[in-house]
Order: structure tokens, then C-alpha cells, then sequence
């Protein structure tokens, strides 16, 4: 088990390795420093991200990836996760099909090792990373987010990986550099849709830099205390909270900062449909779906679906909406 200490000074077990023991220790920690005199607010939002957080369970089905909690504001919702059954069950892969349940049925085929990331374009010292360097490059955290996909349903994960940010500092992007793009294998032997048409292979996203530099941009290699399972993304994918969940570009082999905003593959394909931006907005609706509500997968579907208020920015617009000041985000949607 990993104990860690983390900034309050708290032995912090990780959800996903909480013991009873661990547990009882955690109680007595928290005993002794009330009788300190240190309660109070800190220690409400404290005991409520614990509790929320022990509601994860390792589902002990893939190799663990040890994390520390992270520190990032807005980093760790007080939402109760999504079951890993439903969060690995019901998927967007395209590259193994159009329906929610052809990744997890397909995605076996992806061989995740070797691996290799390239970091390229307008930096000082562009870079090949193997999958497990990429891995060591910087401290994993624990983070749960809420991920709301464009098409009205959304889950909340418990994600591991580290801030983006922490790669493209490595690489030294130059003064120039406006925009990162996000290229995911396309492999036709592994990925069986690649042949098909639906999209351009391979799957490309991209962020403008002030976006991919945000702490909230996740670079993520497990979820639920262990490395990705297939069809949710392995070895590495990206993570942006405050973006319809196609922004986040799944089994990555490339990122590439450039000078200009980079076409992505859901613009190419409709770009009335699916903008550059792409920020969780229930004010502008899709052209197919309204964007102003959504169900929570493993909550119930059809007809007795429950339905919740979707959020500015999906809930992230204290950290994020700074980002987009006096932006017209109907146009730029
Ligand atoms: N390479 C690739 N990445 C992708 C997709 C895809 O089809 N291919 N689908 C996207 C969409 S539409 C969503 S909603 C999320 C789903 O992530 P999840 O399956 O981990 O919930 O992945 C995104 N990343
Ligand atoms: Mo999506």
C-alpha cells in the first residue's frame, strides 16, 4: 500500500488502496488533529473529498498504477464515480466500431508495449518518449472528473495521470507556438475500423496552448487505481474536463505544437456539427442534441432516464472561464 503525505499534512491512502486498516488510521489522523484545534471548513471539504473518494474500489482486473491525490483545484469532484462495469462498457472508440459496446468488445486487439509518444513541431527539443519513461516523466495523481459526451450522457471517472503541462515544459515549446495537436494510432491490423469511413484516420484533436497548458488537462494513463483498460483510451490518452468528451483523444502516438489551429477529426467531418472549442455549454445546442441536460451513464436509460442540468464549462468554470473572456462562444462553439 502507498501512503503519501500530502500538502495538509495528512497521511492520504489512496481510494483505490484503502484497507480497513488504512481506514482506521486515517480516523485516528483525523482525531488527533481536531484535538489540535486545526477543524473547521478545511476539514469539511477535507472529510467530504475522502468520502467520496473511498467510494472508488480497485476493481482489480488490470495492473495498479500507484497516484497521490491531487492538489489541483477542481481536480477531485465530490460526485459518486461511475461504476467501473458501466465507465468500461459503454464507449466511444470509432476505431473499433460506431456502437457503445463494440470497444470493450474489440479493443483486445490493441497492443499497448511497446509504445512510443513523439513530441514534435515548434519546441526546443523535440522528443520520442517510451510509453514507460512517459509514465516516470512526472508524479501520477488521482483526479476525478466528470466527462460529458456531446451526445447527452456522462459519467465521472477517478482518472490517473499528470497535468499535459508538465510534458510540453520538457520539450520547450518556442515563442511561436500557439496551438497542440493530438494524433491516436490507426493501426488496421489492431483497429478494425480504420478501414471504414466514418472518419479521416487517424483520429486528430487539438487545444489552443493556453488550453493544453491548463493543470485541469490531464495527460492520463489509468483510471480506478489501475493503468487504462483498452477501450477507455490505453496507454496514454488525454483528458479535458470542460470539453465535450470528443476532445479527448484516445491512445495517442503523437503530440505536435504548431502555429495554427490544427483540423480535428470531427470538424473535418462535420464542422457545422463539432467547432474547435467544443466547451460544454448548455446555452448552445448541437444540431442534433440539446446540450442543456444529460443522463448519467449506469443511472437508467430509456424511457425512465433521469436527467440532470448539464454545467457552463461542465462545472469547471471556476477554473476555466478565464480562458475564454469576451469570447463569443455561440460563434467560436
Ligand atoms: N481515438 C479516439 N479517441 C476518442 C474517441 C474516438 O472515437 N477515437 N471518441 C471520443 C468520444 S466521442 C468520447 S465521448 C470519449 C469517451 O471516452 P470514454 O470511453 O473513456 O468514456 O472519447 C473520445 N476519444
Ligand atoms: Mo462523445
Amino acid at each position: 500500500m502507498l501512503i503519501r503525505t500530502g500538502r495538509d499534512g495528512f497521511q492520504h491512502p489512496l481510494a483505490s488502496e484503502i484497507t480497513p486498516r488504512a481506514v482506521y488510521e486515517q480516523r485516528r489522523q483525523m482525531l488527533k488533529w481536531m484535538a489540535g484545534g486545526a477543524a473547521g471548513a478545511a476539514l469539511a471539504g477535507w472529510a467530504q473529498r475522502e468520502a467520496f473518494a473511498q467510494q472508488v474500489t480497485h476493481p482489480g482486473k488490470l495492473q495498479p498504477i500507484a497516484a497521490v491525490r491531487s492538489t489541483v483545484p477542481g481536480a477531485v469532484t465530490m460526485e459518486k464515480p461511475t461504476e467501473y462495469k458501466d465507465a468500461t462498457s459503454y464507449n466511444n472508440f470509432y476505431e473499433f466500431g460506431t456502437d457503445k459496446a463494440d470497444p470493450a468488445e474489440n479493443a483486445h486487439t490493441l497492443k499497448t508495449r511497446p509504445w512510443t509518444v513523439e513530441v514534435e513541431g515548434l519546441v526546443k527539443k523535440p522528443a520520442k518518449f517510451a510509453i514507460d519513461d512517459l509514465v516516470k516523466l512526472a508524479p501520477q495523481e488521482e483526479r476525478i472528473y466528470r466527462l460529458r459526451c456531446v451526445e447527452g450522457w456522462s459519467m465521472v471517472i477517478p482518472w490517473v495521470g499528470y497535468s499535459l503541462a508538465r510534458l510540453i515544459e520538457k520539450v520547450e515549446p518556442l515563442g511561436n507556438a500557439k496551438f497542440v495537436e493530438f494524433v491516436s494510432l490507426a493501426d488496421p491490423k489492431t483497429m478494425p475500423f480504420v478501414g471504414s469511413r466514418v472518419l479521416d484516420w487517424p483520429y486528430t484533436e487539438g487545444l489552443r496552448m493556453d488550453e493544453a497548458m491548463h493543470p485541469l488537462t490531464l495527460l492520463g494513463f489509468g483510471m480506478y487505481g489501475e493503468v487504462l483498460p483498452n477501450q477507455n483510451g490505453a496507454p496514454v490518452r488525454i483528458v479535458v474536463p470542460w470539453k465535450y468528451g470528443f476532445k479527448s483523444a484516445k491512445s495517442i502516438v503523437k503530440i505536435r505544437v504548431t502555429d495554427r489551429m490544427p483540423p480535428t477529426a470531427w470538424n473535418k467531418a462535420a464542422a457545422n456539427e463539432y467547432g474547435f472549442y467544443s466547451n460544454v455549454n448548455p446555452n448552445v445546442d448541437h444540431p442534433r442534441w440539446s446540450q442543456a441536460t444529460e443522463r448519467r451513464i449506469g443511472e437508467g436509460g430509456g424511457l425512465f432516464a433521469k436527467r440532470t442540468k448539464t454545467l457552463m464549462f461542465n462545472g469547471y468554470e471556476a477554473q476555466v472561464g478565464q480562458l475564454y473572456a469576451g469570447m463569443d462562444l455561440k460563434k467560436n462553439f
